[in-house]
Formats: C-alpha cells, structure tokens, sequence
C-alpha cells in the first residue's frame, strides 16, 4: 500500500458523498465503503502486511479518514431523514379515522333489564364468578349426593392455585370452590345480610361444563331476581314477569308460558318460556327451539322456606318469588339472533352491528 493511494482514496470517498442525492445511493455508499466487507475495512486488512514503520503512517491516517467518513455519513443520513418525511407528508390526505367501540349486545341487554327492574324497586347486588360449594348447592336446599346437582354440570376449581390472600391453608382445606353454575348463590348471600321486604337483583357470569348448541354456551350470563315479603304471590310473579319480558323484548303481544318445573330451592318451580322467533311457535324444523315451538327464559318458583332457615332469619313464614333468567337468551329475543354461539365469537362483523 502507498500513501498516495490512501490520499487519493479519502478525495475519491469524498466527491462520492457529495454527489449522494438520496437515501438510496447513500446505503450503496454504505455498504460499498463503510460495511464490514466494505473497501475501507479491506484497507485496515492490507495494515497487517506492512511493517512497523509503515503501520505507524498509515494506521492513525486510516482511522482519521474512518471516522471523519462515518461523521458526515450520518450527517447526510440525517438530511435525507428529514427531507423524506416532509417531502411524504401529504398534508391533502384525509385524517385517520379513529374506531369508536361499541358496547356488546349481552351488556345492552343486561343494562336494559337491570334499568328495568330497578324502576320497580328491584336494588342491584353484586357477587364473585368463583363460589364455594356450599352458596351454590347446600345453602340452596341441594343436598350432597341428591341428583339435582347433576342439573348443573360444575367446573371444579383446584384450590391450590387459588387460596384467597391471608387465608389459612387449613381452614381453606374443608371448603370447595367452583365456577359458579348460575346465579342463585346471590339469593342466599343477599339473604345473610338483607330482611324482608327484598327486592334484589343479580347479575353475573355462569360456568357449565357442557357442549354448546344454537342455544346453550358453556359461559354465559344469567339474572337473578329475588321478591320476598309477607303476602308475595304466585300472581304477582305472573304479572311482574310477563309485563317484563314483554316490556324488555319490546313486543306486548309476545306469547309467554310459564310451565311447572322442579328446583330444589323453590316450591313450587316453574319454567317461563316465550314463542320461538325463528319458526313463529310451529315448531317444524327449527334448529333454535329443536321444534318445540318455544324458547326456555328463566328458570323460576316460590321461595322455599328451608332458604329462609340457612338464612338464619327469626321467622319463616314470609313468601316470595326468585327467578334467574338467561342474559343471552333476552338478547337472542331482542335482537332476533338464531345462535347463541356468535355472542362469544369475538366476530367483529356481529359485534359490530350494535
Ligand atoms: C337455573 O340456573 C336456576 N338457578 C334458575 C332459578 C332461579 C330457578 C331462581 C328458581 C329460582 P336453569 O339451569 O334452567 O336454572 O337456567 C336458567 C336460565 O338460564 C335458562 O332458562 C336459560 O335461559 C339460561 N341458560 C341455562 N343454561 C344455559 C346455557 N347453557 N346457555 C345459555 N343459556 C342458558
């Protein structure tokens, strides 16, 4: 190497840059010269064959020219930054629009109702989706081993991921935990710290370990209703539930049936079902109500007293009403929507339609 070719290497390097009239030649300049494989790193391999004298010469006058190179480098690199992003910036484009959100069919439909009963009185009491064994089965008149459990199929919880924050881990040991399998445990929970006269509804998640079809989901929501006072009759459930209903779905000639049933925790219990919107009440062939003609929307039925006694109140003779009804089953009414499997879909084109 001669130090000629180095002087005259720097000039060449130098006249490139200037003549560099964009981001594009400016990385071929980079990846020709300044890149690991580039010429000027070929230089600092050529040092190596020279003697002590020369690497002495050329070595510092190498590293000058590196860096001065890589200093007006980036000094173009950042010219050419500055003029692409005002020479793209159209300022004739329209803006962004930003995507406004929009509340789901289920929470609609469970605001109405909850605004609906809270107009006749109905207070809103709130409850946890993890419960203990003993509000959503014992504490409900249903006995360890008795069938009816079998109505609800549970999702068991492992209590050693879940140990509540200051528990004892024995204590803990004796109590089992579940997702809840509907909405019911509230009735008792509200019981504990409420006395008659009781107006209370309840809204939440519910678990069931069970396959889905056009009109069940393994998660859904349920409401709870609770009326409990001296003279509460199966009359004034009557009309306070088909009022409702109709009231909610927004139909008054909606045909409603209420149908005798059995639940440990009523007596007498009933089903409240209304007209299949999808066959009109025929029946024929229709996935959505498997032909009956008509759609399930609550499960529901007197108080029975035995509650009032886990309840610990001093008497037990008051009456009164529950019921716990299927969120999504009101949507599916109100909305007109044939499968109750769109409402967990997380399908844009569904939710977006509310
Ligand atoms: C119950 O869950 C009782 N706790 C209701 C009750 C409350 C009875 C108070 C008496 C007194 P059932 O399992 O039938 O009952 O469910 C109630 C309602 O929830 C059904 O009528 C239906 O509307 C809805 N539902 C039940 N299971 C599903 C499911 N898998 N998918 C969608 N909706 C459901």
């Amino acid at each position: 190497m001669d130090l000629k070719d180095i002087d005259a290497l720097i000039i060449k390097l130098n006249q490139e840059l200037n003549l560099i009239k964009n981001a594009k030649e400016l990385e071929g300049f980079r990846l020709k010269y300044l890149a690991r494989k580039g010429e000027l790193n070929d230089c600092f391999e050529k040092l190596k064959e020279l003697s002590v004298e020369q690497k002495r010469v050329f070595g510092p006058k190498l590293n000058t020219c590196k860096k001065e190179l890589e200093q007006r480098f980036k000094e173009k690199q950042s010219l050419f930054d500055k003029v692409t992003e005002e020479f793209f910036f159209d300022y004739t484009l329209p803006g962004k629009k930003k995507e406004i959100g929009s509340l789901h069919p289920t929470t609609l439909t469970y605001r109405h109702i909850i605004s609906v009963f809270n107009s006749f009185g109905f207070e809103i009491f709130e409850s946890n989706d993890i419960e203990s064994e003993y509000y959503n089965f014992d504490s409900l008149n249903i006995e360890k081993n008795h069938p009816a459990r079998d109505m609800w199929d549970t999702f068991w919880l492992d209590k050693k991921y879940i140990l509540p924050i200051g528990s004892k881990k024995d204590e803990f040991k004796s109590i089992n935990l579940l997702l809840k399998t509907h909405t019911s445990p509230a009735e008792m929970r509200f019981m504990e710290k409420n006395n008659p006269p009781i107006r209370m509804v309840n809204m939440g998640k519910v678990f069931r370990y069970e396959a889905t079809d056009a009109r069940h989901e393994f998660q859904l929501h349920q409401l709870e209703g609770l009326m409990i006072g001296d003279d509460i009759s199966l009359c004034n459930f009557k009309s306070i539930i088909t009022g409702m209903t109709r009231k909610i779905i927004g139909q008054k000639d909606l045909k409603v049936r209420l149908r005798p049933s059995y639940f440990p925790f009523v007596s007498p219990g009933l089903e409240v079902d209304v007209e299949c919107f999808k066959c009109h009440g025929k029946g024929s062939k229709c996935s959505l109500c498997s032909n009956s003609g008509w759609i399930e929307m609550m499960g529901a039925g007197m108080t029975h007293p035995n509650l009032y006694k886990f309840a610990k109140w001093d008497r037990y003779n008051y009456q009164g009403f529950a019921f716990g009804l299927g969120v999504e089953r009101f949507a599916m009414l109100k909305y007109q929507i044939p499968d109750i499997r769109v409402f967990n879909s997380g399908d844009l084109r569904f939710t977006k339609q509310f």
